[in-house]
């Protein structure tokens, strides 16, 4: 035993790999090998001897695993303290920069809008840009064959669709919500979204937004339209701003007026935004005509109402200084990066 643990020793010093300690752990250890040689002398011993022997080696044998066990913890130790060597991370790198996106400046407006109208208590109210002629135009007092309908073409649907067209207001809210109110009472909604008209220069885009507002309830009056106009210019535009009511004519409202407001460049002096006038229209309204309340199921004589509609990119183009209204819509990334206020986030 005392030489073989010798030879054991001397060759576990020379051993340098995991796959060496192996071999090693084979040539001793396997079932043939002379470990278990001296097990097998055991047999030929009388019980005296057996138990001196047997003490003898249980200490051997104890000795040798543990010279192999703590080797081999030892070589795994060396691999691992290797590897993490190798796979460090330098923390000190500079990354790659991410590319952010940012708003769109007219999601920035109708959040805008939407925040506002939803802290006096209105709702936002959806509807869809292929609507019906009959929602879009008729039910809005606006039959077919009606004059006013040339100021708004759009483009129409062919075919088993010939009665649909994109919207070209979002008046077609108005008609949506009154005809959806089972009860006819009470309604308080702004409906932001695309619309679309044969129009294109650089005010005016096929494509745009507009934001329509509809309030219907007893006792509704001029004043109130007033007032929450006002509001709204002042809050968007800037308190300082001043509010023009001019009468005007939609075939959805009775009396109708449209909104100007102090020009926000030159603040009423004239320049070349305000055309010298020192006022820009920013919006259409009035109170609903007692015609589009009786189409849609609602009593006249019980219920009055106010509506306005004003385009939204007219006001990003305002408040962001944008000189054409085209490239709103032209998706060029230049354009769009000059919107990423990491400050309002
Ligand atoms: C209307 O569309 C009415 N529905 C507004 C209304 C609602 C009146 C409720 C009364 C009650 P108008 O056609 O004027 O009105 O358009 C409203 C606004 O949309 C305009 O003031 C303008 O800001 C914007 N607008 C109109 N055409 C274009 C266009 N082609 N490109 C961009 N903005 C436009
Ligand atoms: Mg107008």
């Amino acid at each position: 035993m005392d030489s073989l643990l010798q030879e054991i020793k001397e060759k576990i010093n020379n051993i340098k790999t995991l796959k060496e300690l192996n071999d090693l752990k084979v040539e001793y250890l396997s079932k043939k090998g002379p470990v278990n040689e001296l097990s097998s002398k055991m047999k030929d011993l009388s019980v005296e001897e057996k138990k001196e022997y047997g003490m003898k080696l249980n200490a051997f044998k104890l000795e040798v695993n543990s010279l192999f066990d703590s080797l081999k913890e030892q070589l795994e130790n060396e691999v691992l303290n290797e590897k993490l060597k190798n796979e460090t991370i330098d923390i000190t790198l500079p990354s790659k920069k991410v590319k952010r996106g940012s708003k769109h400046p007219m999601s920035r407006m109708v959040e805008e809008f939407e925040d506002l109208f939803v802290s006096m208590g209105y709702t936002v109210y959806d509807g869809p840009e292929i609507e019906s002629d009959e929602n879009c135009f008729q039910k809005l007092n606006l039959p077919v064959g009606h004059p006013a309908r040339d100021a708004q073409d759009t483009f129409y649907l062919e075919n088993e669709y010939e009665n649909y067209l994109l919207r070209s207001q979002t008046s077609t809210a108005q008609v949506r919500a009154m005809e959806e109110h089972t009860e006819k009472g009470p309604i308080r909604i702004v409906c932001p979204g695309k619309v679309y008209r044969r129009d294109e220069d650089a005010t005016h885009s096929h494509q745009f937004m507009q934001i329509e507002g509809l309030v219907i309830d007893e006792n509704i009056s001029m004043a109130d339209l007033k007032g929450t106009l006002e509001l709204f210019c002042k809050k968007i535009l800037g308190e300082k701003t001043e509010v023009r009511f001019r009468p005007s004519y939609f075939p959805f409202t009775e009396p109708s007026v449209e909104v100007d407001v102090s020009c926000f460049k030159c603040g009423g002096k004239g320049c070349n935004l305000c055309k010298q006038t020192g006022w820009i229209e920013v919006l259409g309204a009035g109170m609903v005509h007692p015609n589009v309340l009786e189409m849609s199921g609602y009593d006249s004589k019980k219920y009055q109402g106010f509506a306005f509609g004003t385009g939204i990119d007219r006001f990003a183009m305002f408040k962001y200084g944008i000189p054409d209204i085209r490239t709103i819509y032209g998706n060029d990334i230049r354009f769009l990066k000059q919107f990423d206020r990491k400050d309002v986030e």
